[in-house]
């Protein structure tokens, strides 16, 4: 008789390497269920390749949204959606450029070419999101002297926008993000999403960060220490 080591031994990894791999990979998929809301962030023109503060390879995350939005009966879009003249944008501050910070009353700011400005094409979302169910368009940054990267909590840390009582009276318990910029609205959005208490998954490959001064590797380290989980769209289980 052989014993279980023996039995163990003779299969050899031949045998595990052509089972495990599948097992694991059903085992890790995740379906996206009644409580679970997809955020959509910011996929709009400005954002986008001949934009005024164009992400790049943003136009690369739309087909991968628009394929993983199919499997989430709940997803939510938010446009980014300044007025003229927005604090955020580096003209309105003299002698400042883009990309440079300043100091504001509600902490540092970083300044951003004009972009995104209420009513305009660059405002406007992507003509080629395919999400006809999408059923809330949350707009923010449209308090002249307030940012909001987050689509939660605007940068003075407290005006909400009613989207975490929104969610809430919904039943949603799970949110997943996706869009641009990773390391601006959407690391902001993961971060208050965990902080009004949902689970949050970020979907990597469904987006592109802008990346300034270090922005990109400091938005996933604070993401990951805020218990947020970076998952890619081949993770979600392909719809029924
Ligand atoms: C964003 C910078 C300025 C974003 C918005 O959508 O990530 N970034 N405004
Ligand atoms: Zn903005």
């Amino acid at each position: 008789m052989l014993n279980r080591r023996q039995i163990l031994a003779a299969l050899g990894t031949t045998a595990l390497a052509s089972f495990a791999p599948s097992a694991l990979f059903a085992a890790a998929a995740i379906k996206p269920d009644d409580t679970s809301a997809l955020l959509v962030i910011d996929v709009q023109n400005c954002f986008l390749p001949g934009g005024s503060l164009a992400v790049k390879e943003g136009e690369q995350v739309v087909p991968v949204i628009n394929r993983i939005a199919k499997t989430f009966s709940n997803v939510v879009m938010t446009q980014d959606w300044h007025t003229p003249g927005h604090v955020s944008f580096a003209s309105v501050h003299s002698g400042k450029k883009p990309f440079e910070t300043i100091d504001l009353p509600y902490g540092k700011q970083v300044l951003w070419p004009d972009h995104c400005v209420q009513g305009t094409d660059g405002a406007a979302l992507s003509k080629d999101l395919a999400i006809p169910q999408a059923e809330l368009i949350i707009r923010k940054g449209f308090h002249k002297d307030v940012d909001s990267y987050s689509a939660f909590l605007e940068a003075d840390g407290k005006t909400t926008t009613g989207l975490a009582a929104y969610l809430k009276s919904r039943k949603i318990k799970r949110v997943f993000v996706a869009g641009l910029a990773t390391d601006f609205c959407v690391a902001w959005t993961a971060l208050d999403a965990r902080k009004a208490g949902f689970e949050v998954y970020v979907v990597e490959d469904a987006c592109r960060g802008i990346d300034t001064q270090g922005s990109l590797a400091k938005a996933w380290a604070d993401m990951a220490k805020a218990g947020v989980k970076r998952i890619q769209s081949a993770d979600i289980a392909a719809s029924a």
